[in-house]
């Protein structure tokens, strides 16, 4: 059965806002790296291409639904962090406005009785559950250090330790 076409307009506005993510947790990466926080620069790293999968599972979702994903312009991100704190609080609340977003989509697959869609939903509002933990987990570490320099240090070393694992594609 085809995907109507609010719900499939929704599901590549969700792959662009996974995208968007991939690319501004690269950006926060890109900065971390440049002032010397490499384990905090690879944290965001490894989450950038997290981001990129939970974009192809859509993607990929799609085409085994039969469609064509539409990839759409992306946005560039425009701020310049030098604070790990600001890092890790934007990244907070743009976690939760995908959350937001997922469960927009969700309410939409279930008014519009795509029952396929809203099952493969559901990996994403758990995986939702666990960005925001993870991310207000190390915000409130970073918090706890305050202006202690060795306990910003301890966290880099912390986060160096986060290993990428690819998440799985298929659909069914
Ligand atoms: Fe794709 O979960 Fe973060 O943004």
């Amino acid at each position: 059965m085809k995907i109507k076409e609010n719900i499939l307009n929704a599901l590549n506005g969700q792959i662009k806002a996974e995208f968007d993510s991939a690319f501004l947790y690269l950006s926060m990466a890109a900065d971390m790296y440049k002032i010397g926080l490499d384990g905090i620069g690879h944290w965001l790293y490894v989450q950038y291409r997290e981001e990129q999968d939970h974009a192809l599972k859509i993607f990929n979702y799609l085409v085994q639904r039969g469609e064509k994903p539409e990839l759409l312009a992306l946005e560039q991100p425009v701020y310049e962090w030098e604070e790990p704190c600001d890092i890790f609080r934007l990244a907070l609340e743009h976690e939760q406005f995908v959350t937001r977003s997922i469960n927009e989509l969700v309410s939409l697959a279930k008014s519009e009785e795509d029952y396929a869609t809203d099952v493969f939903l559901h990996w994403y509002v758990m995986e939702q559950i666990e960005e925001e933990r993870q991310v207000q987990d190390i915000l409130d570490k970073i918090r706890m250090a305050g202006e202690n320099g060795n306990g910003l240090l301890f966290i880099d070393d912390e986060l160096s330790e986060r290993k990428y694992e690819p998440i799985d594609q298929e659909t069914d």
